[in-house]
């Protein structure tokens, strides 16, 4: 059986050489997914960070005899917070820290690597108009399908890749890096969170392939799902108690919509991260085929988050509010930072937006 991948030539199923050579080359690297990172970016940032320091750190230079340089310097950044399920990633990694936008980007990095995601305002969307050279050169490893709106040095994109931990696990393979029990947990973790645990459209071929291949190499899906899952802080579960309590429909029980605001967070002593998969919660509902959750995001704004049932594509809605994302999970920003009124504002928006007839 032929992969798809390979029957598309608008689409590479391996990363291109300048790629695999700007990240051999770069000295000082930040590697930095979205704003508010999920499981996928952070995975993602940990896995190529932790490949990158096994080939070019000081230990590879010692074995190497080459006693000159200090080897090179990775440093995951993030901006904005990651829920606390993803804690165990990150613990005893000091390479992890909060990275704010500063025009001293410049300066601290060589290059940056942007994960899971396409330009530099989807990490510092306060940065978006500033000029490009305000960042450090940055290639992009992504599986998302907006187009490009920024120059790149180099690219790896594929938006039939179920995570962008699929992209970096070619990248690692192709840079001749050892698959080591924390990449190996780093990038499980992220195939899992993108896939809701293998468990939608998603998880394709080689994406199991991949997780099978981790698991080979001692990858434990029960123990990081027990972190993924099933580790709440009862902050979250009073958070989503609330959240859960704003559920409405729409347009005849199709669309669900939820909400959290600046006050339920106050409440309840948690961060927005913690909101992280609660958009999932709406759409259990029987008869739903879109739900719609706006939520405070820290900055002044409101992040909207859309999800839908196959056949109806919320990326053109998404992208109607100057968005994106895939057809079936996409989100924007909405300048508002009253939850209520985005979510009034879209929810007029949907007056002229086709749900698709239902069939069967
Ligand atoms: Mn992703």
């Amino acid at each position: 059986m032929t992969s798809p991948l390979t029957n598309n030539p608008e689409i590479p199923s391996s990363p291109p050489p300048r790629l695999l050579a700007i990240l051999r080359e770069a000295k000082r690297v930040l590697i930095i997914g979205h704003q508010n990172p999920d499981g996928d970016a952070l995975g993602s940032a940990l896995a190529l960070a932790l490949a990158l320091k096994a080939l070019g750190g000081p230990e590879s230079a010692k074995e190497s005899g080459n006693s000159l340089g200090p080897g090179i310097e990775v440093i995951v950044g993030y901006n904005g917070a990651f829920p606390s399920s993803l804690d165990f990633l990150t613990q005893g990694k000091d390479f992890v820290r909060r990275v704010p936008f500063g025009h001293d980007l410049r300066e601290r990095f060589d290059l940056m690597v942007l994960v899971d995601c396409l330009a530099p305002f989807r990490v510092w969307p306060e940065a978006e108009a500033l000029p490009l050279d305000s960042f450090p050169p940055f290639v992009v490893i992504d599986h998302h399908s907006d187009p490009l709106k920024t120059s790149c040095l180099s690219s790896f994109v594929n938006h039939l890749a179920s995570a962008t931990a699929e992209q970096v696990f070619k990248v690692i393979t192709d840079l001749g890096a050892e698959f080591t029990p924390p990449i190996v947990e780093a990038l499980l973790a992220a195939l899992i969170s993108d896939t809701g645990s293998f468990s939608q459209a998603n998880s394709t071929e080689e994406c199991l392939r991949q997780a099978a291949f981790l698991v080979s190499k001692g990858g434990n899906i029960e123990y990081i799902n027990h972190f993924l899952k099933r580790n709440w802080p009862v902050t979250r579960m009073r958070l989503l108690t609330q959240a859960l309590a704003t559920i409405d429909l729409h347009h005849q029980g199709r669309v669900a919509t939820m909400v959290v605001t600046q006050e339920m967070l106050n409440q309840t002593g948690s961060c927005v991260a913690e909101t992280d998969g609660f958009v999932e919660y709406p759409l259990l509902l029987n008869g739903v085929d879109m739900v719609a959750f706006c939520k405070v995001n820290g900055q002044g704004q409101t992040r909207v988050s859309l999800r839908s049932r196959p056949g109806l594509d919320v990326r053109e809605l998404a992208r109607s509010f100057g968005g994106g994302g895939h057809t079936q999970a996409a989100a924007y920003m909405d300048d508002n930072p009253n939850p209520l009124e985005a979510l009034e504002k879209l929810l007029s928006r949907l007056g002229t937006f086709n749900l698709p007839e239902k069939t069967g």
